[in-house]
């Protein structure tokens, strides 16, 4: 094992910053080699007890020279250290600090502090970068007026940008340079700065807020793309619109800009007035974009507009508190979608996410709370858990609270907080006390990790005409955490009787309102009396806790179910926890050498679904997509085969594409639209439909059928039908998918983004070829361990997106992996370390896999070198 650890950094050690920095006047001038940074920064002693000594983060920098109140500083005055610079001997007042910094952007390959995509200067500062720029207190707590001034080579970056509003710009007569002035009013911590400096193009607009304000809107982006800006555009003044109406939220500067870049190691920033963005997330057109691409870009533009209030104007005290803005603005963000499409398709979509990536997380060696309270390289907390967990919780609290104390706790929240850093516990205040609730309990949810488990038990006694449910809940132990205590779990449900929802006469037993249970013992009984018939409970509506639900209904319940329920999500639920079983099974039988069997009541019920027109499209088309092989592979939970999943999957969409012929037939002729291509949810919705029937269909590997998705792909006019044609194709094996492979590289191959797609569609095609292919790919001359897309795009979809061929019994995937990451951790630690995070569930593989697995992680982690993000994922992972 490579021996240094870097060191554990504790919410319990948390102690306010010693000095403060009011204000911060940076003079940044922009060179390829060797850009130099004067920073002069006004600070104080914290009045909370601080001044003394002062320590400064800085990292990868040159550090030119030093001034204490003008007082140029000699070596011996401070100490340098490979992560910062302290001042030992500090007056015990007020003073100015200038710091002049020299770095080199175009040698960035962290894609951290200030570096070049494609010859654009821009800076990517969350959560730990401002330190790669200057020396300063790199701590969301510190909170400062920036005023930045930038030059630069007029004829290669004649835009100049940074935080807030412009103040002035000129030329620098006779040296072919010019400068600009932005001065951003609100008070924030370094990790919102942001500059960016190039030669762009611009798609403006204007927003008038609520108040009559006019906001300058713009968005850069590499010359050429600007007809690819409007959606994003469209989406940016609607998410203004939404976050006035839903939440009481004006912007607050007179300019917005986004800028979108290609090298970028997520998927946007939210700096102050200054979005950057991987442009992945802002272009589009319908001869690129898919629809999934529009709603990405759509949640995204969104997601980092909200952040301008929950984590900007309110943001962290510390990194621990990361859920703080990261969960509330993704649920922002899911709501604002839920409101622009279909709630009900919006809840699936995201359900099936937060399984897909958070369950997965949740149940393995990376397991953390939605509030860590420790980590050793915080990049590494960037997660579903914090992200999409988070976003549960704040649900979880809206249900439990009720709409309208929830809304007052977001405006005490705003009204107490603006302007400050913030914790949980400030947070859950605001809520408790609109509620008049005690939370206390509620709480749980950010420090205990794991999904809890929740068992159902009904039974009917019709000789009292009563049904009794008991509630049952635990949660499994996670890393640091062997037993858990009770939460509160706020369990929305219905009773389905032939009629539709029942009410019962009487309900006994604790908890329950209206509609809702609030289980918070480990164990609670409830009885409803009065019954007329014995009801199938619909529990859990609307997925209202994230948590893994039992229940002893049969597969005729769910069924009934799945054709009664009220509530659309649960009916889309019931048959995915039939079509779970029949998978588990299948795969058991596949594994036993058997033949899987067949489910007709499953196959009718869901042919019903998709014939029923009074149901959206979109909706039809989430219940007509199976659950995913990581689900699967969840419900069996140990000794996992992704082989044998990934062969009942294939079994049983054949046997869906067969049985339901004539409906998916009927479906993809009658769903065509015969209008140009529009993003909107409805179209999307046939297009999603009509895609999903085409799928299946082929699935059976029928000739007319597969010539049929040729057709299709041959004659789409839009990316969605495109590529949902090739990926057909290439799925099924088809003879005609590598021409079809060879057409849409060469239509798409000067256009990064849609390649992508060209490179991931390989990555994740079945067979044991694959493997081969990826490494053929990574020397095709478009790939690039240096553009974070598309090693996503290659590596990271056949690590994550290609369970059965990542996972080959004999170790080749888990060894391409290993090598390609380290390869990567020299120069991008951020991005290996994630492509890595692919390691998290080998330890319920069964063992040949699990062999294999375990011996790349240990290899990995005896390697000399490596990064602290790296070190950290993989020594988590071997835990
Ligand atoms: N705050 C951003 C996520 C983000 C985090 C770290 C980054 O560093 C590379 C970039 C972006 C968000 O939630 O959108
Ligand atoms: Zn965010």
């Amino acid at each position: 094992m490579a021996k240094d650890q870097a060191p554990v950094i504790r919410l319990e050690d948390y102690r306010p910053p010693a000095w403060l920095v009011d204000t911060v006047e940076m003079d940044v001038r922009l060179d390829p080699a060797r850009t130099e940074i004067l920073t002069r920064l006004a600070i104080r002693p914290n009045p909370a007890g601080g001044g003394g000594p002062l320590r400064l983060d800085g990292e990868d920098l040159e550090l030119v020279w030093l001034k204490l109140d003008g007082r140029r500083l000699a070596a011996g005055d401070y100490r340098l250290d490979e992560s910062g610079l302290s001042i030992a001997s500090m007056p015990d007042t007020a003073a100015v600090l200038e710091i002049a910094t020299a770095v080199d952007p175009s040698a960035n390959t962290r894609l951290m502090g200030l570096y070049r995509s494609n010859g654009i200067y821009c800076t990517q500062c969350e959560a730990e970068g401002f330190r790669r720029i200057t020396f300063y207190p790199d701590r969301p707590d510190v909170l400062a007026v920036f005023t930045v001034r930038l030059e630069a080579d007029k004829v290669a970056a004649p835009v100049l940008l940074a935080n807030g509003n412009p103040v002035e710009s000129g030329d620098i007569a006779g040296t072919g340079r010019h400068y600009a002035v932005w001065h951003d009013p609100h008070p924030k911590p370094c990790y919102l700065f942001a500059m960016v400096a190039g030669d762009l193009g611009r798609v403006g607009d204007t927003f008038v807020t609520a108040s009559g304000r006019t906001v300058d809107l713009g968005i850069y982006v590499e010359r050429g793309k600007e007809d690819r800006c409007g959606y994003a555009m469209d989406a940016l003044k609607r998410s203004m619109r939404w976050d006035e109406t839903a939440f009481g939220r004006e912007y607050d500067l007179d300019v917005f800009n986004i800028v979108a870049v290609s090298d970028f190691n997520m998927g946007a920033m939210e700096n102050k007035g200054l979005n950057i963005f991987n442009d992945k997330y802002v272009l589009a057109s319908p001869e690129t974009a898919t629809d999934a691409d529009y709603a990405n870009i759509e949640a995204i533009i969104a997601h980092e507009y909200f952040h301008n209030w929950t984590g900007n104007r309110i943001t962290c005290r510390d990194w621990f508190q990361l859920c703080l803005k990261e969960g509330l603005t993704v649920f922002r963000d899911q709501e604002f979608s839920a409101d622009m499409r279909s709630r009900p398709v919006e809840r699936i979509a995201d359900v099936r996410t937060l399984k897909a990536h958070q369950f997965v997380e949740d149940a393995g060696p990376l397991a953390h709370p939605v509030r860590p309270e420790s980590y050793r390289e915080i990049n590494n907390f960037y997660t579903a858990t914090v992200y999409e967990k988070g976003a549960e919780v704040i649900r979880m609290l809206k249900v439990l609270i009720g709409d309208a104390a929830f809304r007052a706790g977001m405006d005490l929240y705003f009204a107490r907080h603006d302007g400050e850093a913030a914790t949980i516990e400030d947070f859950l205040a605001c809520f408790a006390e609109t509620s008049g609730r005690d939370l206390t309990q509620f709480k749980l949810w950010y420090s205990q990790s794991g999904t809890p488990e929740v068992t159902a038990t009904g039974r009917w006694d019709a000789s009292t005409s009563s049904y009794e449910l008991t509630l049952e809940q635990s949660c499994p132990p996670t890393p640091g955490q062997p037993v858990k205590q009770p939460m509160v779990i706020p369990i929305r449900f219905g009773l389905i009787g032939s009629g539709g929802d029942m009410q019962p006469a009487v309900v006994e037993g604790d908890g329950v309102t209206g509609d809702l249970i609030e289980l918070r013992a480990a164990r609670q009984r409830i009885v409803f009396r009065g019954l007329a018939e014995r009801p199938v409970p619909s529990l859990l509506r609307g997925f209202s806790a994230p948590v893994k639900l039992t229940t002893n209904l049969d597969d005729d319940d769910l069924l009934f179910a799945a054709a009664r329920d009220s509530d659309p999500f649960n009916r889309w639920q019931a048959l995915q926890s039939v079509a779970t079983r029949l998978l588990t099974d299948a795969q058991a039988a596949i594994r036993a050498g058997g033949a899987p069997a067949a489910d007709a009541r499953f196959l009718a019920s869901l042919r019903r679904t998709a014939e029923s027109a009074d149901l959206d499209p979109a909706f039809r088309a989430q219940a007509l997509h199976l659950p995913t092989q990581a689900d699967i592979a969840r419900d069996i939970g140990r000794e996992v085969d992704p082989a044998a999943i990934h062969a009942a999957e294939d079994w049983l969409r054949g046997l869906i594409g067969a049985s339901l012929a004539d409906t998916l037939r009927a479906l993809y002729g009658g769903l065509a639209l015969n209008a140009p291509y529009t993003p909107d949810a409805a179209a999307a919705g046939r297009r999603a439909l009509r895609n999903a029937a085409l799928s299946l269909l082929s699935a059976t590997g029928d000739a007319a059928d597969i010539e049929m998705a040729e057709r299709h792909f041959r004659n789409a006019d839009n990316m969605t039908d495109r590529l949902a044609g090739l990926q057909i194709l290439v799925r099924a094996g088809a003879e005609a998918a590598e021409a079809a492979l060879a057409a849409f590289h060469d239509r798409y191959r000067d256009d990064p983004l849609v390649l992508d797609k060209w490179f991931t569609i390989q990555a994740t095609a079945p067979g044991e070829a694959t493997l081969g292919r990826v490494i053929e790919l990574m020397r095709h001359p478009a790939f690039a361990l240096s553009n974070p897309n598309r090693v996503r795009a290659l590596i990271g979809a056949f690590a994550s997106g290609n369970p059965a061929q990542f996972n080959r019994p004999d170790g080749a995937g888990y060894r391409l992996l290993g090598e390609v990451a380290t390869q990567i951790d020299r120069s991008n630690p951020q991005l290996a370390a994630r492509l890595l995070s692919a390691f998290r569930s080998w330890r319920v593989l069964e063992p040949v896999r699990r062999a294999a697995a375990r011996a790349e992680l240990e290899r990995i982690a005896s390697l000399d070198g490596l990064s602290r993000d790296t070190s950290d994922i993989v020594r988590r992972s071997l835990e």
